[in-house]
């Protein structure tokens, strides 16, 4: 090993990964706040080349500043909004995250919620463990899933493994997408409100970050309509959350499943009140099996950096 790392861990990260980052590379760890970066530190950091990092940490521009050797951002995740982008641009930072070995679990995850919500299975399972089968009969009906017809907001990898998914439930199927994508045997819709208009249920696939800021508004959930439903695997930050707990509150939707929310791991009071929601504490990407391909992807890319200058899974800046 180095006087001085090369690689830096910042932010919690599996602890597999941890073992093997401090046992190949003797990384240090330190929390994402740069000023929290003082005296010795600093020194330390002097040489550092790669960081890896995941979960709700990641790279902001202040520490890419505290970091003068810094060459590449390995994140661990395939979505990387808590990076500062375009500061990585501005300074020549390249960025790799972990694409497609998690679209079949968090789309798993997407189809759980749908099912859910339509079906009742989480309040149905309070219910029963409540006593309330046995002291007032059966569970209220439900609405029927099959055939439903559902929206996709963003149909990039993840959204189209929802969407296959989907197909076997014979749903019709129509996306929102920042472009038209080619070749889609599903019908594309230019304005996000008329998709939600013309959907019973939505589905939000989405990239985080700026771009789609709050892009599920109070005027989409309002075309969505009193029997329309919200399912969101991807960011909390795309959906307006007081908007959509007023929608819920209101009935003016019918209901939600949620993976993700705009302040993790906060989920607002008014939320956790209410029968027609189901909550989950970020739990898509959250199998054994895939977190391990994760992890590996992340080590992957952090040996092909340092040994070729080159990415496994780059992503375009
Ligand atoms: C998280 C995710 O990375 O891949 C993503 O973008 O949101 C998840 O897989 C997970 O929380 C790991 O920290």
């Amino acid at each position: 090993t180095t006087a001085t790392p090369t690689v830096l861990r910042v932010g919690p990260l599996m602890p597999q990964l941890e073992q093997e980052l401090i046992a190949e590379f003797d990384a240090p760890v330190i929390s994402a706040v740069a000023s929290e970066l003082t005296g010795e530190r600093e020194a330390e950091l002097a040489d550092v080349r790669v960081v890896v990092t995941g979960g709700r940490f990641g790279v902001s521009r202040a520490l890419m500043d505290r970091l003068p050797s810094l060459e590449a951002i390995v994140n661990f995740g395939v979505g990387y909004d808590t990076t500062d982008t375009s500061a990585a641009r501005e300074l020549g930072i390249a960025l790799s995250n972990t694409p497609d070995v998690l679209n079949d679990c968090v789309a798993d995850t997407a189809m759980s919620l749908l099912l859910d919500v339509y079906r009742g299975i989480s309040a149905s399972d309070r219910y029963v463990r409540a006593g309330s089968w046995k002291a007032s009969g059966s569970f209220p009906l439900t609405t029927r899933f099959t055939g439903t017809r559902v929206g996709i907001v963003g149909l990039g990898r993840i959204g189209s493994a929802i969407a296959k998914r989907l197909s076997g439930f014979d749903c019709p199927i129509s996306y929102h997408n920042r472009r038209e994508v080619p070749g889609s045997p599903f019908r594309y819709v230019d304005s996000l409100v008329e998709l939600a208009r013309s959907s019973d249920a939505l589905v939000v696939a989405a990239a985080g970050g700026a771009d789609s800021q709050k892009l599920i508004s109070a005027e989409v959930l309002e075309a969505l309509g009193p029997s329309g439903v919200l399912v969101n695997i991807s960011r909390g930050s795309v959906v307006d959350e007081d908007a959509l707990v007023s929608a819920l509150q209101a009935g003016t939707i019918r209901g939600a499943g949620l993976d993700v929310f705009a302040d993790e791991p906060n989920v607002p009071d008014a939320l956790i009140g209410l029968e027609n929601v189901v909550l989950l504490p970020h739990l898509g990407s959250g199998t054994r099996e895939t977190r391990d391909d994760m992890r590996q992807l992340v080590v992957d890319n952090l040996r092909s950096w340092l040994a070729h200058g080159t990415l496994v899974t780059p992503v375009e800046l």
